[in-house]
């Protein structure tokens, strides 16, 4: 069986959890969900990230110890999965035994083997730099700017603080040109191509070391040997990816199943530690890099930066509450070019809904399926002879397959729901130019045949949406008196089958009417 392995990052248990990472683990979820459908075993990851100078600080501030700290925030993550909806196979905390065991046995790889130019991936040395606790990374002073307070910042916005400490070096600067080659090689590493392009001229700027043990605080994972060392938390957060399948033991089933990974799904900020520093410390480890990183955009918030300070913060739950789960999913997926930046605006989510689910899939379901249900016996209807816009209309929605399948492996999900509203829109069109309700009564064999066509585009459509919105396609599918085992990709081409019973129609997407809008006649409500 072919397999197919996701990850999300794993989440810092500093703060709640909101959209940004709701949409992140949504991204992994529906690509994990298509694979599935399209007859992959698939293995999808999503955790938290608990070590390190950002979460003891976090803990500090509230008071408790950081172990406490961290199994009551990462509490927060692990319950935000299935409340997206989301299909994930594991669920990784770098506190687990498990980890540990797995980073000190990368970390004792690495240490075993040499660079590219012969010389050792590890060595002790003393750290004199910037460092950005916000996110935990290095900085060299030509990339900091002062701001007017006079405090130095990293180009994230985070401020810096001087570090003076001993600290062991991952010899970085030796793997530039087995990046820059590794790159050229493998075309598809490192996605979008304007993500892959920053990432090739930062190489090509020439790498420094990387500093990836710290000495000053000891909420991390033990360096092996010499126990004052922590490991730089990135070093330890990058290696669950492979702890969760298996590491080190690599003979097992699930190493051998799903390494290297299929894609590690990021958001940009994150890009340089993915595509950089982790493919070094896996070579340098003797493991294979990971096929794919691909990093998404930043969502702000009807246009302002999300912050916790700013106050904006959006939570997803809340938002599914209002607007309901599937919708959520759809609008995330579909509002923003998958790769770009995007904004949240109530807008555009209400117009998301009510358009292109309440007007365009959900009307449509509805006409047909009430027709049928009123006017064909509610049974699937028997077709007589294809005209040519019944082909064409059967052909469009056949292509779709394909389609989807070819956006899905370049993580394009807005581009496979334009296409599969495309042929939604086009059976809108040809329900009203077939005009069933007067072939009732003018030509009941051929309203037969429309409507047999039009209740093949509905099941097609709502098997490829369904990893997108798995609720309600498969009430769609359960309308369409689909069988359960006949919903993923292998029954594609198994058409319905006329004279099947349907179950009575019932609505797909409601309306959203906002309660704090001026009914007619009635004046604006109290929000
Ligand atoms: O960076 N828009 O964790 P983190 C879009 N622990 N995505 C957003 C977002 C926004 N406004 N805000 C956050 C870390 N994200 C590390 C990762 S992996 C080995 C270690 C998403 O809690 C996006 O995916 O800061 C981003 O990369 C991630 O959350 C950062 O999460």
């Amino acid at each position: 069986m072919k397999s197919f392995y996701v990850t999300s990052p794993i989440y810092y248990v500093n703060d709640v959890p909101h959209i940004g990472h709701a949409y992140t683990s949504l991204a992994c979820d529906v690509l994990a969900r298509f694979m599935r459908f399209d007859g992959y075993r698939v293995h999808f990851l999503s955790g938290t990230d608990e070590h390190g100078q950002k979460v003891a600080k976090a803990a500090a501030l509230a008071g408790v110890d950081p172990q406490a700290f961290t199994d009551k925030v990462s509490q927060n993550f692990r319950a935000l999965l299935p409340a997206m909806g989301c299909s994930n196979d594991d669920f990784i905390r770098t506190t687990e035994q498990r980890h540990k065991d797995s980073v000190q046995a990368i970390w004792r790889a690495m240490a075993a083997r040499k660079t590219p130019k012969g010389n050792d991936n590890i060595y002790l040395g003393k750290y004199d730099g910037w460092y950005a606790v916000r996110d935990e990374a290095y900085y060299d002073e030509s990339e900091l700017t002062t701001g007017p307070d006079g405090k130095k910042r990293a180009p994230s916005g985070a401020e810096v603080e001087w570090v003076e400490e001993p600290s062991y070096f991952f010899r970085l600067s030796d793997w530039g040109d087995w990046l820059l080659e590794w790159y050229e090689k493998n075309p598809d590493a490192v996605g979008p191509a304007t993500r892959r392009n920053e990432v090739m001229s930062f190489v090509k700027q020439g790498l420094h070391d990387l500093s990836i043990s710290r000495t000053t605080f000891d909420w991390g994972i033990k360096v092996p040997g010499d126990e004052k060392h922590v490991m730089y938390v990135w070093l330890d957060a990058l290696t669950n990816y492979i702890t969760a399948v298996g590491y080190p033991n690599v003979e097992s089933d699930l190493f051998k199943t799903f390494w290297p990974a299929s894609v590690h799904m990021v958001g940009k900020d994150i890009v340089r530690f993915h595509a950089v520093y982790w493919p070094a410390f896996l070579e340098a480890a003797g493991l294979a890099p990971a096929k794919r990183v691909y990093a998404h955009g930043w969502w702000t918030n009807e246009g302002q930066k999300i912050s916790k300070s700013l106050g904006n913060v959006i939570d997803p739950i809340k938002l599914i509450e209002t607007y309901g789960l599937d919708q959520v999913r759809y609008f995330l997926m579909r509002e923003v070019p998958f790769g770009q930046d995007g904004d949240y605006s109530q807008a555009a989510m209400i117009r998301r809904m009510n358009t292109d689910l309440a007007n365009d899939l959900g009307n449509l379901g509805q006409r047909v399926l009430s027709f049928v249900a009123k006017n064909a016996g509610a049974c699937v209807p028997t077709p007589g002879d294809f005209s040519d816009a019944d082909r064409a209309m059967l052909d469009k929605a056949a292509a779709l397959l394909a389609i989807v399948r070819a956006d899905m492996a370049q993580q394009g999900f807005h581009k496979a729901l334009d296409a599969v509203f495309a042929v939604v829109a086009e059976a809108n069109r040809y329900v009203d130019a077939q005009a069933p309700w007067t072939l009732r009564k003018t030509d009941p064999a051929r309203m037969a045949t429309v409507l047999y066509v039009l209740m093949e585009i509905l099941r097609r459509v709502a098997l490829l949406l369904q990893p997108y919105m798995p609720t309600t396609m498969a009430r769609l599918l359960d309308q369409l008196a689909v069988p359960t085992d006949a919903r993923d990709a292998s029954a594609w081409d198994k058409v319905l089958v006329a004279g099947t019973a349907l179950p009575a129609p019932q609505g797909l997407f409601p309306r959203y009417v906002d309660p704090a809008a001026p009914v007619a006649g009635e004046g604006p409500k109290k929000k």
